[in-house]
């Protein structure tokens, strides 16, 4: 293969623009830019949220009043998990790095239906901005928790409203996104690239879109009757007009469970891609990691009442949902197994997306050995509602997916970009987030465990050591983001060339310049080998680098 060589001064499709100036950006139909729209607004949400849930955990420093007045802990709560959920971690890495590198991947040079692309990224930036708007207008920020439970989210005079529409406009930007993701995988894959040679974070992306299409309607639904209460006043939900309140939580859940995959997926998704990579071995169980996906994805959608144990619910009920839950930890645990496999007597380099991947096996394992414990409903009973369910979903959604997300800035931004950040740093912030995390989110399983309950504002003093660790090991995160975020930022301004293929990659997008020209190919590539063929590397070991 040749290897065109790139100057500094050719910046690819960051460079050409077909209107001058942000136009070009906000008015592109190029994958890659709705990419880096989509990246720059949910890094922004994610800062955001950081804010927000540091507040929280200062807040929680010390028994009584700290900071903030009780009703503004509430919305404090509230909204870092409503931008946490709906502005980040669920668009976060497949409506940036999908967009950005599942055409690629493909070999196409774009996705099916751009224009939809960027209609999508527009519903995004109205629901978020939306969602923003909602803080300062009718009865302020609401405080009902991100699952807007009712009935207390039908009488509260927040402005949940606004609120849900937001979320239902998010919603069509998420359906729309996962709709061209399947259409484009299923029509624009190059020749050669039959389902058995698709990356396997393309298979990720192509599960998680079904379950965008076919479980976010539901959250549509559920969001609008909320709507409809509270401007019509049905009594859905009201038992006293022969409503039922947990209606509600059953149709909250048929989405909101499918949606830890839809956040999770993808993520795993990017951690198949870094692991073959440095360990420079073919993934094991290519088949088993496709398929795994899909089961995720079905299985997923059938557990959604474990999120009820102690809402009422027939005895058999929590049976099969419990049942079914332990089902999906073994395509989950299929995962684990093969990237280790994969790692076994790999060839592995520790660099920064590395890095990231295995603390993503590490404490996506806690958070998926701890939601068994929750998925049992013997056990879950015991700490439902305390911050042991709140460590559980951290470890899941930030020590998985957020780690992910991180994993995939510092293996894709060098190709984006075509600038390398320092690693060294980047490997100190990756320690220091490690420490951390760990710090503060195994604080407050442990906390939970001995009764300290969520969404709670004040506590008993014997909780008060473990809350001010936890909120210590908030700071030493915090930190480390930043060091992160500011080594990132700069590197991507001012750092060395990084080459077309900085890690000796084999898949599609290291084939071409950093960054990419905004066609991708000059010519739609024939492709021959699978994505994860070393074979050929065995005795090139500078091809690393
Ligand atoms: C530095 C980063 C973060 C800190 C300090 C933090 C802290 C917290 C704390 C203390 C709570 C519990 C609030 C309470 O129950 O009283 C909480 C809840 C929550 N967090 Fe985080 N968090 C962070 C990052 C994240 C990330 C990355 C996500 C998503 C991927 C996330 C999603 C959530 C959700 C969904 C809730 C539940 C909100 C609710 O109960 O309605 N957080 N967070
Ligand atoms: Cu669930």
């Amino acid at each position: 293969m040749s290897t065109p060589s790139v100057t500094a001064s050719d910046r690819g499709f960051l460079g050409d623009g077909k209107y001058p100036g942000i136009f070009g950006w906000i008015l592109s139909t190029d994958h890659k830019r709705i990419g880096l729209l989509y990246l720059y607004s949910t890094m922004t949400m994610f800062i955001i949220g950081v804010i927000l849930g540091l507040l929280v955990r200062l807040e929680l420093i010390a028994p009584g009043k700290t900071i903030v007045s009780a009703d503004t802990y509430n919305a404090l709560f509230t909204l870092h998990g409503v931008i946490m959920i709906f502005l980040f971690i669920i668009p976060g890495i497949p409506a940036a790095f999908g967009n950005l590198f599942l055409p690629i991947h493909l070999g196409a040079r774009d996705v099916s239906f751009p224009r939809l692309n960027l209609f999508s990224w527009w519903l995004y930036l109205t629901g978020a901005i939306l969602a923003v708007t909602s803080l300062f207008t009718g009865g302020g920020p609401p405080d009902t928790g991100w699952t807007f439970y009712v009935p207390f989210s039908v009488q509260t005079t927040t402005n949940v409203t606004l609120a849900v529409v937001a979320v239902f406009i998010l919603g069509f930007s998420s359906i729309l996104t996962g709709l061209n993701f399947i259409v484009t995988t299923h029509r624009l894959r190059a020749p050669g690239i039959g389902w058995g040679r698709l990356t396997l974070f393309v298979w990720t992306l192509y599960a998680t879109a079904w379950v965008q299409v076919l479980a976010t309607p539901i959250l549509g639904i559920t969001v609008a009757l909320i709507f409809l209460e509270r401007v019509l006043d049905v009594g859905l939900f009201d038992p006293a007009r022969g409503g039922d309140p947990i209606m509600y939580q059953h149709l909250f859940w048929i989405y909101s469970h499918p949606a830890v995959y839809i956040m999770i997926l993808p993520g795993m998704g990017v951690i198949s891609e870094i692991i073959p990579v440095f360990a420079r071995k073919h993934i094991f169980g290519y088949w088993a990691m496709a398929l795994s996906g899909l089961a995720i994805a079905f299985a997923g959608s059938l557990v959604w009442a474990h999120h009820m144990f102690v809402s009422g619910m027939s005895d058999t009920a929590i049976l099969v949902f419990s049942f079914l839950t332990f089902i999906v930890a073994i395509p989950s645990a299929i995962k684990v197994f093969n990237w280790v496999a994969t790692l076994y007597k790999g060839s592995i380099s520790l660099e920064p997306p590395l890095l990231y991947a295995l603390s993503f096996i590490f404490l996506f394992s806690i958070g998926g050995l701890t939601g068994l414990i929750l998925g049992a409903a013997a056990t879950d009973i015991h700490v439902t509602d305390t911050d042991f369910v709140v460590g559980h979903f951290h470890y899941v959604m930030f020590g998985g997916t957020g780690m992910a997300f991180f994993g995939a800035l510092h293996y894709w931004l060098p190709k984006v970009y075509g600038r390398m950040y320092d690693k060294r740093v980047a490997t100190w912030a990756w320690g220091i987030i490690f420490v951390g995390f760990n710090l503060l989110y195994f604080s407050m399983m442990v906390l939970g465990l001995r009764g300290m309950p969520r969404r709670y504002y004040d506590y008993v003093p014997e909780f008060t050591n473990l809350n001010v660790l936890a909120t210590v090991g908030s700071w030493i995160l915090a930190f480390g983001l930043v060091v992160m975020f500011i080594n990132l930022i700069r590197g991507m301004i001012s750092g060395p060339d990084a080459g077309m293929n900085p890690w000796g990659g084999k898949t599609l997008e290291w084939t071409i310049p950093s960054p990419p020209p905004t066609e991708n190919f000059a010519e739609i590539p024939v492709v021959t080998t699978g994505p994860y063929d070393y074979s050929d590397e065995v005795l090139a070991p500078e091809a690393r680098r």
